[in-house]
């Protein structure tokens, strides 16, 4: 009998061999390049290994396929522009494995399912298309053309365009994912959900709605200018290790760092740049100059207590605030200071869990200067009150004028290295009017207005059987998304599901009746089509557009470009039907570009702008004080204190990353930074409510959610004692997602509430 989607949804429940140590006091340094040869070595081809060292990151190189963290507009270092963990994600990448028809008539789908992430994933490339067939148990290859006439026949067969979802994942280039998004829409419907919808959707809508501009406001430039950067809820030492770089210069410059996060991070601590030989011998940069231990969820209190402590000293000395730009750039201020009022600073420092003496320190160093950047992730972004929590922010930062000056602003990061650049080209769901309009102007079919489906309604309507066709370009759905068992029964119900994907994941084996697989090139591979090697574009985490040509011989004839995939898709399903000639543009990816050009502000010369060795930035209001909310102005918000309380036994539970890991890709079993080895299937908890639990070091403990009076269980975690504040735990994503209830989502984004999941531990 086969197993059933949920079974097959769980990772493993299986245990490794855990070893903890102290956590390091450093980042980066020798372990860090130890760690990259590993890689390297044991999963990539020597040469290639060189070749992607000297180009990754470089201009007119490629892109990193890690993070979203920019290149310097100027100089780039000579050892090459990359991290330790962007040498780990090229390692999974130029893989010198190949998985085809071999591998699959050898392995059945259940029998995959029971691998580990990790082994899921070190199986190798994918190399040809494969199918699997309604009641079948493995997969068979495919050609090209029967696969786009599979998909495009179910698609025809639909009641409604709407009864299908696309699913993006962020590491599609802006080409790939301008054409995905037409398609979605001339095919007729808005279901657009995409990773974005995880992870930075609570930044978009809290930073569009008081400044104008969904993204950032900052450059690198004014990284190494601000006189204070605070790094709320993020861990750039594993997930951006770049901006160690940047921060580095701030402090050479005279800047200080705050770091809000309930864990004191190995690589925000300190520092050893791995570019810089002298300093690997000398011991590194101190980044840190105050670690601030908030409770999970306590940012929005903590915010409020500085804000109340501002405004005492702004009605006592009367400088303290930018009444200049206040005046003159904002709207409503009166209401937001007269609701602070209403709160007592005392009751929002208890809720924030940080002490008067730390607070102290962090409230002089805000008091006293005006060049602050607020940097922040998925500790602020992936809570019920995310919304609140950067919102809540950016009034700080318009209090003290600090927001389209040099040296100040906002510094979302973001995640995936290209998710910014989909959003901006037209990935979404709930796109403005203005870009429908220009669609409609430029191609002549009129796209739906009506909103489609994000992340979480996605899944709901393919549990509820009111969409029937999944396709993921990109991205591990079953592993990234919330409430696991749930989601699994979700794709199941699915008459097809299809993912392109380079690599095997698990989505590929949670499936609709039927299924695909198209395998296509990644990053670093060269793009070959009739007009020569292809050049592909992407958009940073500051909003810098720049080109990313591959430059090794793809590691299968049979793979193609994902351009290539949706113009194949789109021309089976569409066919004569269509407006647009899909064959033409993967012949020639500057023709898309002249349609995003057309179609997307900030494109103009488009194709000549790209040969720019750095790129350019495209346009952004807030950073020139030019804010295109609905006031004009930049407007301060009213944010409600966050009102959850824990019950005796309860624990509130963060999802977060190893090191080892890039989103549910696991590149080993080690978080070398927090001193654990060799094992994922952990719960980190302080020492004091272990105590009191009555629990041992590496006892295994079952882990209970509760939600509305829902349950939900995730079995076999082994204990880890660990500086976490009281009250807190942390587990691993996506070992825990099936903690995290489908209904917990941030108000009005509707990102997954993952680092705030209400627990109970239970001794197994
Ligand atoms: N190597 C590597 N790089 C990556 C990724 C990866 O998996 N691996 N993922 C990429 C993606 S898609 C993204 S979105 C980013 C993610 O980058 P991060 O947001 O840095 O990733 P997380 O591990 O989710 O870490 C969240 C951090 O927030 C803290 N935190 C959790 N809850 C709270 C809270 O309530 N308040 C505060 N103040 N802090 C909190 C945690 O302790 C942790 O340090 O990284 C990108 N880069
Ligand atoms: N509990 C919990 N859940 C989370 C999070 C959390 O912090 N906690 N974080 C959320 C966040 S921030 C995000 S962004 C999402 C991530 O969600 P996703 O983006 O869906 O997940 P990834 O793990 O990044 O996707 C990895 C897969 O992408 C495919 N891939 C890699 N490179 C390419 C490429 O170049 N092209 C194509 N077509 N495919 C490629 C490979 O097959 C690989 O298996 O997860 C979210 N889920
Ligand atoms: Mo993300």
């Amino acid at each position: 009998m086969s197993s059933s989607p949920q079974d097959k949804a769980k990772t493993p429940e299986t245990f490794s061999n855990l070893k903890v140590k102290t956590p390091p006091k450093n980042s980066a340094g020798i372990p860090g390049l130890t760690s990259v040869i590993g890689q390297v070595s044991k999963y990539m081809n020597f040469s290639d290994a060189l070749k992607v060292s000297r180009k990754m990151n470089q201009k007119g190189g490629f892109d990193c396929p890690g993070c979203a963290w920019p290149d310097p507009d100027d100089e780039r270092s000579m050892l090459g522009e990359y991290c330790e963990n962007g040498m780990k994600a090229m390692a999974e990448e130029v893989q010198n494995k190949t998985i085809g028809a071999d591998f699959f008539s050898k392995y059945s789908v259940d029998e995959l399912a029971s691998w580990s992430d990790f082994e899921i994933g070190k199986s190798g490339r994918l190399a040809e298309p494969m199918y699997l067939p309604e009641g079948a148990t493995h997969y068979q290859p495919i050609s090209w053309e029967e696969a786009f006439a599979k998909v495009g026949a179910h698609l025809n067969g639909l009641d409604s365009p709407d009864e299908a979802v696309f699913y993006t994942s962020g590491r599609t280039t802006n080409e790939a994912a301008f054409l995905y998004q037409l398609f979605v829409r001339e095919f007729g419907t808005a279901n657009l959900p995409d990773c974005s919808n995880m992870c930075h959707e609570a930044s978009g809508k809290a930073l569009s709605e008081t400044l104008g501009i969904g993204k950032g406001s900052v450059t690198l430039d004014d990284l190494y200018k601000a006189e204070l950067v605070m790094v709320v809820g993020q861990n750039p030492g594993t997930n951006h290790p770049r901006m160690l770089s940047a921060l580095e210069k701030c402090k050479k410059n005279g800047g200080k760092i705050i770091s809000i996060n309930p864990l004191a991070e190995a690589g925000l601590a300190r520092f050893t740049n791995p570019q810089n030989p002298l300093k690997l011998l000398t011991g590194g940069t101190k980044l840190t100059d105050v670690h601030v231990p908030v409770t999970i969820n306590g940012d929005v209190a903590l915010f409020k207590a500085i804000l109340l402590k501002l405004l005492e000293a702004e009605e006592q000395n009367g400088n303290v605030f930018d009444k200049a730009f206040i005046n003159q750039f904002t709207q409503g201020y009166d209401s937001f200071i007269t609701d602070l009022k209403q709160y007592s600073f005392s009751d929002c420092l208890k809720k924030s869990g940080v002490s008067q003496a730390i607070f102290d320190v962090v409230f002089d160093l805000i008091l006293n200067h005006d060049k602050i950047i607020v940097c922040w992730a998925m500790g602020l972004t992936q809570h019920e009150n995310a919304v609140d929590n950067i919102r809540e922010l950016v009034n700080l930062l318009l209090l003290k004028g600090s927001i389209g000056k040099e040296g100040a602003g906002t510094c979302p990061v973001r995640g995936h290295s290209n998710v910014q650049g989909d959003r901006t080209v037209g990935i979404w769901e709930a796109a403005p009017q203005k870009f429908l309009d220009k669609i409609e102007a430029k191609y002549g079919f009129t796209p739906t207005i009506k909103h489609g489906y994000s992340v979480i309604e996605a899944i709901k309507a393919m549990y509820e059987k009111k969409a029937k066709v999944f396709f993921g370009l990109g991205g591990n759905f079953i592993s990234a998304v919330p409430d696991t068992l749930y989601s699994a029964q979700a794709l199941s119900n699915c008459n097809l599901t299809v993912h392109v994907s380079t690599k095997l994941n698990r989505s590929h084996l949670v499936t609709g009746k039927e299924a695909l697989i198209l395998p296509c090139l990644g990053r670093a591979e060269k793009d070959y089509q009739k007009t020569g090697v292809q050049i592909q574009s992407v958009e940073n985490s500051m909003g810098v557009v720049s080109s990313t040509k591959g430059i090794l011989e793809p590691c299968s004839n049979a793979l193609i470009s994902e351009v290539a995939v949706v113009c194949g898709v789109a021309h089976a399903t569409l066919k004569e039907k269509s407006k647009i000639n899909w064959l033409q543009y993967q012949d020639d990816y500057n023709l898309v570009r002249s349609d995003i050009e057309d179609v997307v502000d900030g494109f103009d010369d488009y194709n000549s702008k790209l040969k720019q060795p750095s790129g350019f930035y495209l346009p952004n209001g807030a950073r020139i004080r030019q804010f295109h909310t609905k006031t004009g102005k930049a407007n301060f918000s009213i944010n409600k204190l966050p009102s959850w309380e824990l019950k005796k036994d309860q624990l509130i539970m963060m999802t977060i990353r190893s090191h080892d890991q890039f989103n549910t890709t696991i590149y080993g079993l080690n978080d070398r930074y927090r001193g654990i080895f060799n094992e994922r299937r952990v719960i980190l908890m302080n020492r004091e409510d272990m105590r009191v639990r009555n629990l041992q070091e590496q006892q295994v403990v079952n882990i209970l959610s509760e939600f509305k009076g829902v349950i939900r269980k995730a079995e076999q975690f082994k204990v880890v004692g660990y500086d976490i504040p009281e009250g807190c735990c942390a587990t691993y994503f996506p070992e825990a997602n099936m903690l995290v209830a489908l209904d917990s989502f941030a108000h009005t984004a509707k990102t997954p509430a993952s680092k705030s999941v209400i627990v109970t531990v239970q001794a197994n």
